[in-house]
């Protein structure tokens, strides 16, 4: 099979293998791409929770961009978990010398159990710079409310709230709304002059770890293999709910989606 393109992988470990780094080679893996890596940061975890976080050192940071990029080129970078100042500092400096035009921003704040992976300082940098520099960013609502400064309660507001982080500088986002309380799923994806609101039936289930990684992977794979944004997203989103379908409910808390779903494996072994 010939490998489809190649993606850098911005983010931080998951060991428990559903969120993270993790979450996002599988992803780009299962749908037909290279993944590289630069690893920002090493968690510690399980489906119930977070027990620890290490960051690792900007310099280290920056080399793993750098040093990588410039012997493969990356297609599309994907960010994940950024964590402290000079990580984000040190990411948008990198980015800006590897000259990579397809990237897909998931603005990662906390986990699904609660645990903060930024800190505030961090967000206000996220937002008024890194957030200008990337193709697409993916809130899902809390995130988006930070952004935009306000509550979001139903579709009206997530629209709201696109707009404002439009406004802000981004040049498109995709706003996620699995955290409203209803039976469909809206996800909106804004750019300039134009919205779109994907719906869908929500899939009623406690092993959706990782989905936020999952989906920004899928989006940059999609999109580094030539196509449009909207269409990235559309895709990446089936390819989210049937991984969510097809769970293997692993773990006693949250557990995590089945990344293989877009895989066919025949061979018995
Ligand atoms: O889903 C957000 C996320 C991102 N990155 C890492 C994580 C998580 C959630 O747990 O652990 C490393």
């Amino acid at each position: 099979m010939k490998i489809k393109s190649k993606i850098l992988i911005i983010a931080g470990s998951d060991s428990s293998g559903g969120a993270g780094i993790q979450a996002d080679i599988k992803t780009v893996t299962s749908l037909g791409s290279y993944a590289m890596t630069a690893l920002t940061a090493v968690t510690s975890q399980n489906t119930m929770g977070v027990s620890s976080i290490f960051s690792v050192s900007h310099t280290e940071i920056s080399k793993q961009i750098e040093f990588t990029s410039k012997d493969i080129r990356p297609d599309a970078i994907k960010i994940g978990m950024l964590g402290n100042t000079k990580i984000i500092n040190t990411v948008l400096k990198s980015i800006s010398k590897i000259k990579v035009k397809k990237i897909i921003l998931d603005p990662v704040m906390i986990a699904k159990g609660g645990a903060k992976l930024i800190d505030k300082k961090s967000i206000n940098i996220l937002k008024h710079k890194l957030l200008k520099k990337v193709s697409l960013i993916t809130p899902n609502i809390p995130e988006a409310e930070i952004l935009a400064g306000h509550k979001i309660l139903s579709k009206r507001d997530m629209i709201i709230a696109g707009k404002k982080i439009l406004n802000i500088g981004a040049k498109s986002v995709l706003i996620k709304g699995g955290h409203l309380n209803s039976k469909i799923t809206y996800d909106i994806f804004l750019e300039k002059n134009k919205t779109f609101v994907f719906k869908n039936k929500k899939i009623n289930s406690k092993h959706t770890h990782g989905t936020g990684c999952t989906l920004s992977s899928a989006i940059a794979t999609y999109y580094s293999c030539g196509k449009s944004l909207k269409k990235s997203c559309e895709k990446a989103i089936k390819y989210v709910n049937q991984a969510i379908k097809y769970a293997p409910k692993y773990g006693k808390g949250h557990g995590p989606i089945n990344h293989l779903n877009s895989i066919n494996i025949k061979k018995k072994f």
